[in-house]
């Protein structure tokens, strides 16, 4: 049977990548009946400094997120990762799976541990075997993600692999990667060649799920693109990255198809897409922020969703790292 896992780190405030993404996609997965866990990777997030005071606003705000964009905590289970043990504890094991040689080869450690490689933490280098436990704990069939993760995604199923086969069992699954729609990659507002990003150190290269409307509007204003129309075919946006970001964008927020938005826009400028886009952006977004801040005036509240949600994974994962460490040969 099917099993859906995915995970946000609570770094910042949630993006509109990580929203199209990722969240957009976690709710449509749970309303399509199929098992869904959602985890607030908090273990994950520490693999760079945070303040413990940000730590803890932004895994509250984040499980807000969740619950404002449609996951409803009885239909998903919804926790952070620090309150299910095995999460770490199968990190262990697969520690000692993964290879040097594969972990290496990381594209995102490259680039967020930036030019001084010494300097970051051992937990970013192995960040990939945690997020391998993440999800085999489950023994999820299938992870939502946008295109960043397909590389830690691969790794995943390298680790069931290499376990499988180097204990002689069919235990973990092959798991895959569901890397769908037309928001995979939601690029930066001010560089079309990097992805949107919640640690981008300019905020208006993004847009925050808690941004109110005139910062909504200004920041897609301000956006960059070029002094060209929009084309009546989407080839035309080929070498025009911020456009065709824009359009991309217009396209998730209002469940279009690119080639359908530049229908719609043909020959305009970006002087009436943007505000067309903003409206629309507004519209979409502006209900999500207002229930978070609703959410977020009661934090009990939200402790007693990510507790009882995380009983509930932890009933689920117990058992597999239990049946893990036998196969181990860890005497129980
Ligand atoms: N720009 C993006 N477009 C589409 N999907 C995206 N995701 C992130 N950025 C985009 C997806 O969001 C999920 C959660 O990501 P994460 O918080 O675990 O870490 P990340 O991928 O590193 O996201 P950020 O926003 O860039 O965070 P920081 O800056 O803290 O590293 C994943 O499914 C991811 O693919």
């Amino acid at each position: 049977t099917p099993r859906v896992f995915s995970g946000i780190q609570p770094t910042n405030h949630l993006q509109l990548g990580n929203y199209l993404g990722a969240v957009k996609r976690f709710v449509e997965m749970q309303n399509s009946g199929i098992e869904t866990i959602y985890c607030i990777v908090d273990l994950h997030a520490i693999t760079v400094w945070q303040e413990p005071a940000d730590l803890q606003r932004a895994t509250r705000e984040l499980a807000a997120g969740y619950i404002a964009s449609g996951l409803d905590p009885e239909k998903s289970i919804l926790f952070n990762q620090s309150q299910v043990a095995e999460h770490a504890q199968l990190g262990w094991i697969f520690n000692c799976v993964a290879r040097m040689g594969w972990m290496n080869r990381m594209t995102q450690f490259k680039d967020k541990a930036g030019k001084d490689r010494e300097k970051a933490s051992v937990g970013l280098f192995s960040y990939p075997t945690l997020m391998a436990a993440d999800i085999l704990l489950y023994h999820t069939t299938h992870v939502p993600v946008g295109e960043d993760q397909k590389q830690h995604l691969e790794l995943t199923r390298d680790i069931a692999a290499k376990f499988n086969n180097d204990f002689g069992v069919d235990f973990f699954p092959i798991t895959e990667p569901v890397i769908e729609g037309v928001a995979t990659r939601v690029m930066s507002l001010r560089d079309g060649s990097k992805k949107m990003s919640k640690s981008d150190p300019s905020d208006m290269s993004r847009i925050n799920m808690t941004d109110d409307a005139d910062t909504i509007a200004k920041k897609i204003r301000k956006a960059k693109t070029d002094p060209d129309p929009l084309p009546d075919h989407l080839d035309g946006l080929a070498d025009r990255p911020e456009a065709r970001n824009l359009v991309n964008i217009y396209a998730a927020l209002s469940e279009a198809t690119p080639q359908a938005v530049v229908t719609q826009f043909a020959g305009k400028q970006f002087g009436d897409f943007k505000p067309a886009l903003a409206d629309l952006a507004v519209a979409k977004l502006a209900p999500i922020a207002n229930e978070m801040d609703r959410l977020m005036q009661d934090p009990a509240e939200i402790d007693r969703i990510l507790a009882h949600g995380a009983t509930r994974a932890h009933a689920i994962a117990a058992p597999i790292l239990e049946k893990t460490y036998k196969i181990v040969g860890m005497v129980r």
